[in-house]
């Protein structure tokens, strides 16, 4: 491999603040392939970072293009952050580790100190780093997208790019010490966190890996069934009112009068195509887009992740208490009055509804939107799930999908593929790309890693893809552990008093494991030293 040299290290103190980031085009849904617009950990109000009084670093380093061909000899720079407040040198050799994932980093990751493992982090004396994913944000190894290059975005590049990274932190900040470097992620960085153990073992001394989707799977039709689960689990009317309203929407649809009513009801930016135009298309991306809304309020229901989650009721009680609301009779218009109600708690009062598929993909089709934004990191996060995640979010759950109907087959997803990228992406393609990984990485019952937790939380949708117990192979160190009616990635939070009981005791297993990886490693370390 080509001897990097250091490209710049730049000492830029930032005192946590962040750019702001542009906000969501009318015509682009809120949520495409499952990922929130601005990603699936933060999002748009998160962008003042608030530090809370904490402090953050950066800097960039060289990586190549391609890890694998000696002959290429073309480059890129890496963006990434750090905070070295809680290190001592005299005292620590500790390096806490946030894998980036599908968005542009973001600082409060290294600068929010009541983030549960920057509390470790503290009490560890530890250093903390944070470095951005290939193909997001500043990182970006081309200055456009084009499916050709698009070529060096796959898994073994991003670890190749994390491992590398490692190597040249300890040059760059540790005078060449070997640090012991301990992983985190969450959602995909989790999956990164677990795979980066089993590719890289001796990169690291463990890893936490939250919520992480590792057991690949193309059609993941359990996130539309988990979803009816917690609807209706929360309650069995709001089950019913969700079903009878879905329905009716479905029913509307099919007719040209239905449609004038929906486009009225929901506010739809652009009115339907007329009746020898419309297709299927059309018709999938308007449910899509409804039901995502209600993918976003479940997925993060009842976490610290910020004051929408934490205090203002963004989650499934409240939808269903508007979806419960007697005094307004009809259930379509509950549906949009959800709907209304998330737009203002995202300060977004009044704003209509995408509603034309054509120019949803026009835009995620372009190649040429700077990396910085969120559309381009909407196409690197489309391109992910058609190359080697899936995650497919349709209704194909057969029985278990009273409430959604068949809304989103498998086609809608496939075909976006397709259209995004090129005919070589189609369906055979992208099952033969999630097999692949799933041999590589070993899925979920066949993870091949040692020393990694893995929490995974109830009441998140993706928890059927976690690595749960019973998958684990005994002896390899690795620990799953459930957090009853936990959302998306919920032990990475700010603890709280009122968490609950299941979560405090995931922590305490996290913090637990965490220090018999350190203690580990350290008497490892000495038991080298003495022979
Ligand atoms: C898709 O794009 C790639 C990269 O440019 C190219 O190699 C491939 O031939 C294209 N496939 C089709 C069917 O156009
Ligand atoms: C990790 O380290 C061990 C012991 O030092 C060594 O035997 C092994 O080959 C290393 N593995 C990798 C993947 O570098
Ligand atoms: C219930 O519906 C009525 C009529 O649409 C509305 O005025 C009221 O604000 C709703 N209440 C809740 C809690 O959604
Ligand atoms: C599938 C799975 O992992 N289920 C587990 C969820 O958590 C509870 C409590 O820890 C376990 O009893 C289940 O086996």
């Amino acid at each position: 491999m080509a001897l990097l040299h250091i490209f710049l290290v730049a000492l830029v103190f930032v005192t946590g603040f962040e750019a702001g980031r542009s906000p969501r085009p009318r015509h682009l849904p809120r949520y495409t392939f499952g990922r929130h617009f601005h990603g699936l950990l933060s999002r748009i109000e998160d962008a003042a970072a608030d530090c809370d009084g904490g402090s953050y670093q950066e800097g960039f380093i060289t990586q190549p293009v391609d890890h694998f061909d000696d002959s290429n000899k073309k480059t890129w720079n890496e963006y990434y952050q750090f905070n070295l407040n809680f290190y001592d040198a005299s005292s620590s050799d500790l390096v806490f580790f946030m894998l980036g994932g599908e968005s542009p980093i973001s600082a409060k990751w290294v600068c929010k100190e009541s983030y549960a493992y920057l509390q470790w982090a503290k009490k560890y004396k530890a250093a903390v780093f944070q470095a951005e994913h290939r193909y997001f944000g500043k990182s970006r190894p081309f200055s456009s997208q084009t499916v050709e290059n698009l070529a060096y975005f796959t898994p073994e590049q991003i670890l190749a790019d994390y491992n590398n990274f490692i190597s040249q932190m300890n040059r760059i900040h540790f005078n060449g010490k070997a640090m012991r470097w301990v992983l985190f992620g969450g959602s995909y960085p989790g999956s990164l966190t677990a795979w980066m153990r089993a590719a890289y073992p001796n990169a690291s001394i463990g890893g936490v890996s939250s919520s992480s989707a590792v057991n690949l799977q193309v059609d993941y039709y359990g996130y539309a069934t988990n979803m009816q689960k917690n609807y209706q689990g929360y309650n069995a009317n709001c089950g019913a009112n969700l079903e009878a309203a879905f329905k009716k929407i479905q029913t509307m649809s099919f007719s040209e009068d239905g449609r004038k009513q929906l486009a009225k009801t929901f506010n739809l930016c652009d009115d339907f195509p007329s009746a020898d135009m419309i297709t299927a298309k059309d018709l999938q991306f308007f449910w899509s887009n409804i039901f995502g809304e209600f993918q976003g309020i479940n997925q993060y229901s009842g976490d610290n992740r910020d004051p929408l989650t934490a205090d203002m009721g963004l989650g499934v009680p409240g939808a269903c208490a508007i979806m419960n609301n007697l005094t307004e009779a009809n259930v379509v218009q509950r549906v949009a009055n959800v709907i209304n109600w998330v737009n203002n708690l995202y300060g977004e009062p009044g704003v209509c509804m995408p509603n034309k598929y054509s120019d949803y993909i026009a835009t995620y089709a372009s190649p040429f939107y700077d990396a910085s934004g969120d559309i381009a990191s909407g196409r690197s996060w489309m391109w992910q799930c058609c190359t080697y995640l899936g995650y497919f979010q349709t209704t194909d759950g057969g029985h278990d999908n009273e409430i959604w109907g068949s809304l989103i087959p498998l086609d809608f997803y496939v075909d976006q593929c397709i259209e995004l990228f090129n005919s070589t992406y189609n369906a055979d393609y992208t099952f033969a790309q999630v097999e692949k990984y799933r041999k590589v990485f070993g899925a979920a019952k066949n993870y091949p890693g040692t020393k990694v937790v893995f929490p995974n939380g109830s009441l998140d949708p993706w928890f059927s893809l976690g690595l749960l117990q019973g998958d684990n192979v005994v002896g390899n160190e690795v620990f799953a552990t459930t957090i009853q009616n936990g959302a998306h990635c919920s032990d990475m939070y700010p603890p709280r008093d009122q968490d609950s009981e299941s979560l405090k005791s995931a922590r305490q297993l996290i913090a637990s494991k965490l220090d018999s990886f350190i203690q580990f490693s350290k008497r490892n370390v000495h038991a080298k030293v003495d022979k």
